[in-house]
């Protein structure tokens, strides 16, 4: 008898990949840029993203698509900070969004009024490395408190990833680690990663954050 092998995995990812296509055309015709936020848990993706909304939500047309694995408790924190739509994705029980719920949710979307698009992902530093979502780019958060070997353990995702942000350093005085050793360690699997050194809590805390992104936008709506 002849045995025939589905790899249901691979047929899985290719339609991913075709939905991805999609989604980023679609992106592209509205002149939205979109960044998909990877993490561990915890690491501080809707903090960054709440006080982003509140300080650029208008000036740069800022949507958001949340994704948790239970709760919409992302969706309500964000929505406290801008009037548009937030979008929640609740995965039930999936570790990580996939392109097909990203295109769901941009139908929710006003993409007229939106110039950048942020897709908080589920945190988890493995499953959402290997899911294209149509974005623009990964931006992978990695905080002072997770140790700074965390590339060397989970290299696929700061491989993916073409941002780091390298996020609580207002903890600094309080944890041992090592910014040049991060970074070192994360540069060391991917030599491109550009990095940004933030804090949601200080006041100053996220102004190269903030250029970075205007930059982004300046620079699709030029395009
Ligand atoms: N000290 C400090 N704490 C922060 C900072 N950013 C986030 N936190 C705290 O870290 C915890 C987790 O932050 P979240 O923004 O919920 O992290 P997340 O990455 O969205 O978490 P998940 O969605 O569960 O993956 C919260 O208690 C935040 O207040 C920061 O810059 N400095
Ligand atoms: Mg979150």
């Amino acid at each position: 008898m002849t045995v025939r092998t589905i790899d249901v995995r691979e047929r899985v990812m290719a339609k991913n990949d075709e939905l991805a296509v999609g989604v980023r055309r679609r992106l592209a015709d509205a002149g939205v840029v979109s960044f998909n936020l990877v993490s561990s848990p915890g690491s501080g993706k809707t903090l960054l993203l709440e006080r982003t909304l509140a300080d650029l939500g208008e000036e740069l047309g800022i949507s958001v698509v949340t994704g948790d694995v239970q709760t919409q408790n992302d969706a309500d924190r964000l929505a406290r900070h801008t009037d548009r739509l937030v979008q929640a994705v609740v995965t039930n029980g999936a570790c990580h969004l996939d392109a097909r719920q990203v295109g769901v949710a941009l139908d929710a979307i006003d993409l007229e009024r939106t110039r950048l698009l942020f897709i908080e992902n589920v945190g988890n530093l493995v499953c959402p490395a290997s899911w294209d979502l149509g974005e623009d780019a990964k931006i992978v958060l990695f905080s002072v408190t997770e140790g700074e070997d965390k590339p060397l353990k989970y290299p696929k995702m700061f491989q993916q990833a073409r941002y780091a942000v390298l996020s609580k350093l207002d903890l600094l005085p309080h944890v041992p680690f090592s910014v040049e050793r991060a970074v070192e360690f994360a540069r060391r699997v991917n030599p491109e990663l550009q990095f940004f050194f933030t804090s949601s809590l200080l006041p100053d805390g996220l102004e190269e954050w903030y250029g970075f992104l205007r930059s982004q936008v300046r620079r699709r709506q030029a395009a």
